[in-house]
């Protein structure tokens, strides 16, 4: 076991799951091995939980569901801000766990990520209280108001990309809004989110939150698929939405999905001029999330060049993404950590592969090598291609960028647009009607102009097309994801 978890057995408390304010060991007894991708070696074993566990929490939660929508919704604010603050605390020690487990680099994402949850677990619990209805001026002689019910119980599933951010944000959506929460981390990075529990413990009634960690097709489908559960809210891969979707329509359970992404990265000529080319290189290598290796789900992959500037920005582009350390991400020096297992490192060595043997040009970096100490590819950026390659076209979840030239306004909106996915673009110009024209037409749910910056905490942040559905950061999105309207209406006597 390693020293940077000490992760504690089960007669010392925290044993994979933590259902109804205590911790749980799987009937099964059965266990997962978390690795460090970053070093190929086992950190820890947490519980292998599975429907037993998902039952269990489920009634938990039903039991706590009336007393927590029932309590003032400062209270529960008050609970998540407190939350927050504790991870804040803690916020060192928590990011070391998840740099370990998802081979996100300390330096440039993890640290980043544990105060980043923390801000949303405090920006949750400041606007609780905005959970409003609404009111008709019907006259004297009716009163017709609307207030914001909870669904109940939550479910939610969470990748492992970005797990301390997700996780904080499934729960301060339930919680605020007076929902009460299963979350499921993913198998390969449940531990960040297990020191959050750990955080947790004593805070909130218990029931009202609780972690199982397992398998997808273990615990997630059990989750999914269990009738005490109100609403599910998913964050992964588009065939596993599809699936959740499945499951949810048999019982009208409610459903919110973040799905995956191909987002374009446009440049016009201007981004570059009086001065800006080095920023505008800065913030494209950004917006292609290196730091996460490309494994995030609004990572700018798709790089459209005005055919101009070419010359001028692919250098600044390469020299800035080459310059990347990449290596252990517990390493304070490196930039870029290691990608998230063997599977996914294999996965992307055949995109990379492909596009070699199809006659791509590697502006950086190579195809990876086939056994490697850790699970780190460097950061490559192919030229030589179109948008009809495959590695153009689906997602790599890679720190692979392909750049591609273009000629026209139209031209690019075609390109851009020409996927089935619609989550976020990064536009470059600093022209008000181009920005206007481009913003009209290009189909994202986020599109950020003249920068390659993460979520907003109180910005609504989800996808069109098969990106998703649902909005999450925001007061706005919990309200229409997590609650629902109930209007009531009273015919009101005159006074006698
Ligand atoms: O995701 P999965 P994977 C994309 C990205 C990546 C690909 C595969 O392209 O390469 O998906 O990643 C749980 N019922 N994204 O395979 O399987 C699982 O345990 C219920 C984009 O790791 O979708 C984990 O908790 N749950 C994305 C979660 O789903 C199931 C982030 C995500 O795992 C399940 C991650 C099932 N049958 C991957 N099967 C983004 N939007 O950021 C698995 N799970």
């Amino acid at each position: 076991m390693s020293p940077l978890l000490e992760p504690k057995l089960p007669e010392q408390g925290l044993a994979g799951s933590y259902i109804n304010g205590a911790w749980h060991w799987p009937a099964s007894g059965q266990t997962l091995t978390i690795e460090n991708p970053s070093r190929r070696s086992p950190i820890c074993e947490v519980g292998r939980g599975g429907a037993a566990e998902i039952d269990l929490a489920v009634s938990a939660a039903r039991a706590a569901s009336t007393g927590w929508r029932a309590m003032a919704a400062a209270e529960r604010g008050k609970l998540l801000a407190e939350l927050g603050r504790r991870l804040e605390d803690n916020a060192e020690e928590v990011a070391r766990v998840l740099a370990a487990e998802s081979g996100n680099a300390i330096k440039t994402q993890s640290r980043g990520e544990a105060m980043g949850a923390a801000g949303v677990l405090k920006y949750y619990g400041g606007v609780a209280v905005e959970q409003k209805g609404e009111t008709l001026p019907l006259g004297p002689g009716l009163l017709s108001y609307s207030t914001r019910e909870p669904h109940g119980v939550v479910g939610s599933i969470i990748p492992w990309n970005s797990p301390l951010q997700l996780g904080a944000v499934k729960i301060s959506m339930a919680l605020a809004t007076g929902n009460c929460l299963i979350l499921k981390p993913a198998e390969d990075a449940p531990l960040a989110i297990l020191k959050l529990a750990e955080l947790a413990e004593g805070l909130f009634p218990p029931g009202v939150f609780n972690v199982v960690t397992g398998l997808g097709e273990e615990a997630g489908a059990a989750l999914a698929n269990h009738p005490g559960i109100d609403k599910v809210s998913f964050t992964g891969s588009s065939e596993v939405g599809k699936l959740i979707g499945r499951a949810t329509a048999d019982r009208i359970a409610k459903l919110t999905l973040e799905l995956g992404g191909k987002s374009p990265t446009i440049v016009f000529p201007d981004a570059i001029a009086d001065g800006r080319l080095e920023s505008t290189a800065q913030q494209v290598v950004n917006a292609m999330r290196f730091a996460r290796q490309g494994q995030s789900c609004t990572a700018g992959s798709r790089l459209f060049v005005h055919r101009s500037i070419w010359d001028q920005l692919m250098p600044k582009v390469t020299e800035k993404a080459a310059a990347l350390k990449v290596g252990d991400a517990l390493d304070p020096e490196v930039d870029m950590g290691a990608v998230i297992n063997a599977e996914r490192y294999s996965e992307i060595r055949s995109f990379i592969a492909e596009a070699e043997a199809q006659g791509a040009e590697f502006l950086t970096g190579a195809t990876p090598a086939d056994d490697p100490a850790g699970f780190t590819p460097q950061p490559t950026i192919l030229s030589g291609l179109d948008n009809t390659w495959r590695i153009a076209r689906e997602e790599v979840f890679g720190p692979v960028m392909v750049a591609i030239p273009f000629d026209s306004e139209a031209e690019v909106i075609a390109m851009a647009n020409d996927t089935h996915y619609g989550l976020a673009a990064f536009l470059f110009t600093h022209d008000v009607s181009r920005i206007t024209r481009m913003t009209r037409a290009i189909d994202a749910g986020w599109i950020q102009v003249n920068q390659g910056g993460g979520q907003i905490p109180g910005m609504s942040y989800g996808g069109t097309k098969q990106s998703g559905m649902g909005s999450e950061y925001s007061i706005e999105g919990a309200l229409e994801a997590y609650t629902y309207r109930k209007c009531v209406t009273i015919n009101i006597e005159p006074a006698a």
